[in-house]
C-alpha cells in the first residue's frame, strides 16, 4: 500500500520518541528530518513539507503541555495532529438530506469514474440506501455496458442508453421515470485526455440539467501533487465539493495527491484502493492515520489528550459559573462532560474557595448519582427553560415529567440543586475569590460566610 513507507517511518519515529530519555532539539530535528524525507518521496510538495515540520516545532515549543501528557506523548500528539491536517483535517461526510440525493462524478479519461460509481453503489447499498446508477458517458462506446455489468454484479439498478448521442438526451429519458423510489442517484460521466473545451461544455450542460447535490472529482493518485492544478481547474468549471482519489494501491505518490487536495480546501471523501468492487474506503484523515500507525498506544494517548481537553471545558464552565451565568444548559453540558470522564467534584474543585463551601459532599454525591435521570429531564425541557430555569413552574414540571417519564420529585430535586448552586455562585463573586482562596475551614470569616449562606 502506498502509505506503507510513510507509516513505517512515522512508527519508527514514534518509537524513537518513546524510548528517549530527554526530548531535546536534536531528537526533534532528527525525527523531523526522517519524516520530511519520506513525505517528499511520497511526492508531497517540498514547501508543504517544510511548513509541516516548522509547524510541528512551533506547536511543540509554543503551547503548554496538557497535564495528562508528558513531553514525549505531547510531541507524538502534535505530529499526529499535524498529519491529520496535512491530509485534509476534519472529516465531513456527504450529507444525504433529500430524496433522491444526486451525486455527479467527474474526471479525466481513465481516472476510475465508472469503477467508482459501481463501488459507490455497493457502499451506499450496504449503508441501507437504495441507489440508482446512471451512465451519462456517450463518448466511449462500451461505457454503458461497463456500468451495467458492475451494477448487475451488486444487484443495483442502472439506467442509460448505449445508443444516445449526448448525455442530455439520456437525462430527458430519465426524467420520464419515477425516481421517487431511489434514495441516491450516482451519475457516471465521460472523460477526456484533459479538461478541454468539449469536456467543459459537456460538464456544464450536465451540471445545469441535473443540479447535483454533490459534485465529486475522481482523480488518480499517480498524478501526485499535480492533482492540485486539475482540482482547481475542475472547480472553476463546476462547483466540485469533494474528491475521490483512486488507485491509491498502485503508486507511491498518494501522499502528494492527498496533501495537494487538502491545500485546495476540497475534501477527499473516498479513496480507491484496488480494482475490486469493495475497494473503496471512506476517507477520514484521523482514522486513516490511526490505522496507518496502528491503534493501541496511539489510541490510549489520544484518549488522554482528550481528557485534557475536557479539563479545559471544565475550566470554561467554572469560569462561567463565577460570572453568575450558570444555566441549566451549563449543568447539562457538565453532565455530558462527566459522562465522558471526570466528575462533578472536579468542576467544583476548580472554583477557588468553592470546594470546601456551600455544596456539601452529599449534594455532589446526589447530583452525580442522579445524573442519568436529570439528563433525560433536560432533554425534555425547552431551550428557554434551560436558559432561564426560574420559569419552570408546577405546570411545566407536569409537562416535563410526562415527556421524560421521570418523576416530579426528581425534577423538583434537580431544580433545588440547581438553585442551591446558583445561590452559591451568586455569593462567590469574583471579587470575593481572592479573599476566599486562602481560607481554611476554621477561619472565622469563612465560618461567618458559611452561616450567611445557610440562612439563604
Ligand atoms: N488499482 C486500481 N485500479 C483502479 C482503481 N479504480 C479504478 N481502477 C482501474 O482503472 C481503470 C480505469 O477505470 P474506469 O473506471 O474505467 O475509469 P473511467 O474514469 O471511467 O474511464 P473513462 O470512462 O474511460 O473516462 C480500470 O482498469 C480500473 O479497474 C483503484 O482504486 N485501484
Ligand atoms: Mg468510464
Amino acid at each position: 500500500m502506498v502509505f506503507e513507507k510513510i507509516g513505517t517511518t512515522i512508527k519508527e519515529s514514534f518509537n524513537k520518541i518513546k524510548n528517549t530519555v530527554i526530548v531535546d532539539e536534536n531528537l526533534i530535528n532528527e525525527i523531523l528530518k526522517d519524516i520530511q524525507k519520506v513525505l517528499i518521496r511520497s511526492d508531497v510538495n517540498v514547501k508543504i513539507v517544510l511548513e509541516f515540520t516548522k509547524k510541528i516545532k512551533n506547536d511543540f515549543y509554543k503551547s503548554d503541555i496538557p497535564p495528562t501528557l508528558n513531553k514525549r506523548d505531547y510531541l507524538i500528539k502534535i505530529i499526529y495532529d499535524n498529519l491529520v491536517v496535512l491530509l485534509g483535517g476534519d472529516y465531513k461526510s456527504l450529507e444525504i438530506t433529500k430524496k433522491p440525493h444526486k451525486i455527479l462524478l467527474l474526471g479525466l479519461y481513465g481516472s476510475g469514474k465508472t469503477t467508482t460509481v459501481g463501488k459507490m453503489g455497493k457502499l451506499l447499498r450496504r449503508k441501507g440506501y437504495k441507489p440508482l446508477l446512471v451512465s451519462l458517458d456517450t463518448f466511449r462506446p462500451a461505457a454503458y455496458k461497463q456500468l451495467e455489468t458492475l451494477a448487475k454484479s451488486i444487484n443495483v439498478d442502472v439506467f442509460g442508453n448505449p445508443n444516445a448521442k449526448d448525455p442530455i438526451e439520456i437525462l430527458k429519458e430519465l426524467d420520464k421515470k419515477d425516481l421517487s423510489n431511489y434514495d441516491i442517484i450516482v451519475y457516471d460521466t465521460a472523460g477526456r485526455d484533459s479538461l478541454n473545451q468539449e469536456l467543459q461544455k459537456e460538464i456544464e450542460d450536465i451540471n445545469d440539467y441535473v443540479k447535483p447535490d454533490d459534485v465529486l472529482l475522481v482523480i488518480s493518485a499517480d498524478l501526485g501533487q499535480s492533482v492540485m492544478n486539475l482540482a482547481t481547474s475542475f472547480h472553476e468549471t463546476c462547483n466540485v465539493n469533494g474528491i475521490i482519489i483512486t488507485k491509491m494501491d498502485g503508486t507511491s505518490k498518494g501522499g502528494g495527491a492527498i496533501s495537494a487536495c487538502a491545500l485546495t480546501g476540497a475534501k477527499v471523501k473516498y479513496i480507491g484502493v484496488g480494482e475490486k468492487i469493495d475497494d473503496l474506503e471512506v476517507f477520514e484523515p484521523n482514522k486513516f492515520i490511526e490505522k496507518l500507525l496502528g491503534l493501541g498506544d496511539l489510541e490510549e494517548l489520544l484518549e488522554r489528550a482528550s481528557e485534557a481537553i475536557d479539563e479545559t471545558k471544565a475550566k470554561e464552565i467554572s469560569e462561567k459559573m463565577l460570572k453568575g451565568e450558570f444555566t441549566l444548559l451549563d449543568l447539562y453540558d457538565q453532565l455530558e462532560a462527566v459522562n465522558k470522564m471526570g466528575s462533578f467534584s472536579k468542576i467544583i474543585s476548580m472554583i477557588p474557595g468553592m470546594s470546601s463551601t456551600g455544596i456539601s459532599k452529599e449534594d455532589i454525591g446526589m447530583i452525580e448519582g442522579k445524573m442519568g435521570d436529570w439528563k433525560i429531564v433536560m432533554t425534555s425541557c425547552t431551550k428557554k427553560e434551560l436558559e432561564d430555569p426560574e420559569i419552570i413552574d408546577q405546570s411545566r414540571i407536569d409537562r416535563i415529567s410526562i415527556g421524560s417519564g421521570i418523576s416530579k420529585t426528581s425534577i423538583r430535586e434537580l431544580m433545588t440543586q440547581y438553585r442551591k448552586m446558583k445561590k452559591m455562585i451568586k455569593y462567590i463573586k469574583p471579587n470575593k475569590i481572592d479573599k476566599m482562596e486562602n481560607f481554611d475551614i476554621n477561619n472565622p470569616e469563612f465560618k461567618k460566610m458559611l452561616r450567611k449562606m445557610r440562612k439563604r
